[in-house]
Parts: C-alpha cells; sequence; structure tokens
C-alpha cells in the first residue's frame, strides 16, 4: 500500500518511524510519504490560506496549493483521497477494513477553517473522495486525525501484525466491545481471577468472554447494540 500525507506540518507524521509501520515501510508492504503544501505554493510567504468568502471568522485553505499537490500525487487510476475534517462521516472499524484493501490513499489535512470546497469536488474527477472525521470533537487541524486513520487501517493489512487472532478478537471486529482480560497472578491485592477463566473449559470461558461483551456493550455503548 502506497499512502501520502499532505499537511503544512508534515513533521507531525514523523511519529509513524517509531511505531509497527516503520518496520512494514522497510519490509516494503508500507510505502508512506508525508508532503509539505508549501512545497506547491510559488509567493515569498508561501501563503496557503485566504479570508472566506461571505465573511466569518478564521482563515480557509486556497485550492491552487492542493490542485498542484493533487496534479503530482493523483498519478495513478483513482486512488483513494482522504479530507480530514470534523465535518466528515465518523471513521469506524469497517471504514479501516475497507480502506486497507486499497492501493493508494492519500491524505488531505486541512488547517484552519477548512480547504476551499472545491478542491474536494474537483479531486472527485481523479479519485475516489471521502471526507471523514475521527470523532464528534474538533482538533486543530487534521494531522492527528490522519495518524489514527492510518494506524487502525495498516494494522489490517494482512501480513502486519503478528496475531492474526488477536484482529479478530478486538473490541469492535464483532460489532461489540472487546471482553476483560486478566493475566498472573491470579490473585493480586486480593483480587481474585473469574475462576471461569481457570476452569479449563474452552466453551464455558468462550459463553462468558461473549456475555461480558455483550455487558460491556450495553453498560458503555448502547449505540452499538442498536445497530
Ligand atoms: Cl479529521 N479534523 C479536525 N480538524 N478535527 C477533527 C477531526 C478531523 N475529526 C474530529 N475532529
Amino acid at each position: 500500500m502506497r499512502i501520502d500525507a499532505v499537511s503544512i506540518f508534515p513533521d507531525y507524521f514523523n511519529v509513524l518511524e517509531l511505531s509497527l509501520l516503520g518496520k512494514a515501510q522497510k519490509q516494503g508492504l508500507i510505502s508512506f510519504q508525508a508532503h509539505d503544501l508549501r512545497h506547491w505554493t510559488h509567493d515569498i510567504h508561501k501563503t496557503v490560506d485566504d479570508s472566506p468568502y461571505g465573511g466569518g471568522a478564521g482563515m480557509v485553505m486556497k485550492p491552487e496549493p492542493w490542485g498542484e499537490a493533487f496534479d503530482d500525487l493523483i498519478t495513478d487510476n483513482r486512488p483513494t483521497v482522504i479530507f480530514t475534517t470534523p465535518a466528515g462521516r465518523p471513521f469506524n472499524q469497517a471504514l479501516a477494513k475497507e480502506l486497507s484493501t486499497k492501493e493508494h490513499i492519500v491524505f488531505a489535512c486541512g488547517r484552519y477553517e477548512g480547504i476551499d470546497q472545491r478542491v474536494v469536488e474537483h479531486a472527485k474527477s481523479r479519485a475516489d473522495v471521502l471526507e471523514v472525521s475521527l470523532g464528534d470533537y474538533v482538533l486543530n487541524g487534521g494531522e492527528v486525525a490522519a495518524l489514527a486513520m492510518i494506524e487502525a487501517i495498516t494494522r489490517l493489512i494482512p501480513g502486519f501484525m503478528g496475531n492474526a487472532e488477536s484482529i479478530v478478537e478486538e473490541s469492535h471486529a464483532d460489532g461489540l466491545l472487546e471482553y476483560p482480560s486478566y493475566t498472573k497472578p491470579q490473585i493480586w491485592r486480593e483480587l481474585e481471577v473469574p475462576d471461569v477463566l481457570l476452569s479449563g473449559h474452552h466453551a464455558e470461558i468462550a459463553k462468558w468472554r461473549k456475555a461480558q461483551s455483550v455487558e460491556r456493550t450495553k453498560a458503555v455503548r448502547p449505540d452499538l447494540l442498536a445497530e
């Protein structure tokens, strides 16, 4: 998978070298590149924003640098372009799974009050475009959102994680939150591990874990059960 990220703070993405993604890059599984949007400006101030038509607070990202960035980065047949925005559809595990099968994803990380909407419309002529939000809160820019999405997507690429079963069992894989986990010692500060986990009865353990998943989801995320 090829991933590009366009941002006015490309250094945000330096942390990806620290994670499993660094290893996956060395293995040739993933090729990641961060790009500075200002590379595609032509004035001495490297201007990327301007005041909004119609008035209002804040600044809007100008279309021209984004257009030139896409001219350079969209050289293949219809990659996926993700605009990170709190006004987008919510990111979730199902979308991460779908995106993990793509050959090329370009993250367009907006700052300020967002990007001129014509950039989104124009990108649709050459790419499959999604406007995606990390959740119902506002970040200063899309970089941290893109980092989270990149981690959620790439760990689902076959061969990326050592233990494929842990992906099948984890939270959200089946629409439920994961059951609680325990390890040694059996008694810690007078707190005991649930008996059933020591029983060796695999069917009973599976039943208990499923019930715990449902109970936890009901208590914390009833919206997931409704789905
Ligand atoms: Cl993708 N961008 C920004 N700026 N804020 C967000 C977000 C994205 N997702 C949630 N909040």
